[in-house]
């Protein structure tokens, strides 16, 4: 009986291990590194705006050089917009490193991006769209005549109901800026030059103690500063290195806070930093934060995470534990029926994406074995034909269309012949095996070289 239970406990224990990983969902980006995750809520879509880690790390230091956007509209498949701005953005600096994390906010139909560079300040860009292009309206940085310009790091921006903006930030002292109506300048006559500094109480911020012995508050940086149910939220990495992630609440933007507490704890998967946005959409609250899982435990390549999380009837947040498994899909399926850029991926193995003005954005550097999975296809009635816009300078590659799993039911084949240039474009397609309801989708590479082809997009007949 013992040996049965045992048996019983390997069983389930394997089963359970093997649906976390065929539905891992974390982290929500796998073509490159994202850290320092900044959502926003705009017209049914959640657009992540995230800082990059690059594949190469220079000098065993955080080596970021520019921001990148992903948008959803149901949680699990995230389309990528590429690198939507970055440190040539800012003709007047001539700094190739420290795009570090960045917030973005609408306003009257434009959209200001909060970034940091490291030791030059904070500054804002503006676009039209959320995906950009973005350009400096400034010439200069935002925030001007700080004492310690290497510490304006990690702006967190919120307009509450009363039409006034603020701008927070820094490490390891939280400032803010009442901004203008014009989001790119700000009231000079509060604080020292227009920029107060929130008082660093324990009641505040809670205490921690330093190497030297001596009491300090937990705040460290990253802040997330919004407004939910008339209670003022600033979460924030805490307790230094390695980082929690604490928040203190206040009846009003400007304080008086009070600590509340952890959110997330330590687990092994997290990085050195930690850095979270929390947003509300279609009725769910979502935490996002980063950690270094991908890279196998390097604290330089991180990646954006999510998980679900419900507000106690009081408005505190309760802990909330990083997995593998992520959020649940929140919304209907994917439509096929229509264009679905390759790049609209709940998970992938082995690709990069890339983008020119002429395509937008691509999946790049695919390879023999590497594959796309698009979670929740609704086929519908039936769909009998796969078509697939895609460029190569070989011939004889294959995208194998699979349900269920890699090794899932196979569909169909689709063969990529020759385009004459891996950046000439044609469409090609292939007959599917008719398939109804709705399904897991999985493209799976196959040549006999590397860099077989790029992909933009994919639709079902
Ligand atoms: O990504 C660079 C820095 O690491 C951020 O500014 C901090 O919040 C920490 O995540």
């Amino acid at each position: 009986m013992k040996q049965i239970n045992g048996t019983k406990t390997i069983f389930v224990f394997t089963a359970c291990l093997l649906t976390m990983l065929l539905h891992a969902q974390n982290p929500i980006v796998q073509t490159y590194y994202t850290a320092d995750p900044a959502p926003m809520v705009y017209n049914g879509t959640v657009y992540l705006y995230t800082s990059h880690d690059e594949d190469e790390t220079v000098k065993n230091f955080f080596t970021m050089y520019d921001w990148r956007c992903y948008s959803t509209t149901d949680m699990v498949n995230w389309t990528d917009h590429g690198a939507i701005a970055s440190l040539k953005n800012f003709a007047w600096m001539d700094k190739t490193n420290g795009a570090w994390a960045p917030q973005c906010i609408e306003r009257n139909g434009k959209f200001y991006l909060y970034v940091p560079i490291h030791g030059e300040g904070i500054s804002v860009l503006v676009s039209d769209s959320p995906t950009g292009p973005f350009s400096d309206p400034l010439g200069k940085r935002l925030i001007v005549d700080s004492e310690n310009v290497w510490n304006d790091i990690d702006p967190t921006v919120f307009i509450d109901d009363n039409g006034q903006a603020y701008l927070f930030w820094g490490n390891p002292v939280l400032f803010y800026v009442k901004l203008n109506k014009d989001m790119i300048s700000y009231d000079r006559t509060i604080g020292k030059n227009g920029i107060v500094a929130v008082g660093m109480t324990t009641e505040a911020f809670g205490a921690k103690e330093g190497r030297d012995g001596k009491m300090r508050t937990t705040y460290t940086e990253g802040p997330w500063f919004y407004k939910r149910n008339n209670l003022y939220y600033m979460v924030y990495a805490a307790a230094g290195i390695p980082e929690y992630i604490a928040y203190s609440t206040a009846p009003s933007a400007e304080g008086p806070w009070t600590y509340k507490g952890f959110i997330m704890e330590r687990a092994p998967q997290l990085a050195f930093t930690n850095h979270s946005g929390i947003i509300d959409f279609k009725g769910n609250s979502y935490f996002f934060y980063h950690d270094q899982d991908l890279s196998k435990g390097q604290g330089f390549k991180r990646s954006v995470s999510v998980e679900q999380f419900m507000y106690n009837t009081d408005g505190s947040i309760p802990l909330i534990i990083p997995t593998k498994e992520g959020v649940k899909q929140s919304a209907s399926n994917l439509n096929p029926f229509k264009k679905v850029e390759a790049e609209t991926i709940a998970w992938s193995e082995g690709l990069k994406t890339a983008s020119d003005s002429k395509t937008g954005v691509y999946v790049t550097k695919i390879d023999n074995g590497d594959y796309i999975k698009v979670r929740s296809v609704d086929f519908g009635k039936g769909a009998k034909k796969f078509t697939a816009s895609v460029a190569s300078a070989l011939a004889g590659s294959q995208i194998e269309i699979r349900i269920g799993g890699v090794d899932g039911e196979l569909l169909g084949i689709c063969e990529v012949n020759n385009t004459g240039d891996i950046q000439n474009w044609a469409v090609q397609s292939c007959k599917l095996k008719k398939t109804k309801g709705v399904h897991d989708l999985y493209f799976i590479f196959r040549g006999s070289e590397d860099n077989l082809f790029n992909f933009d997009w994919w639709m079902l007949k």
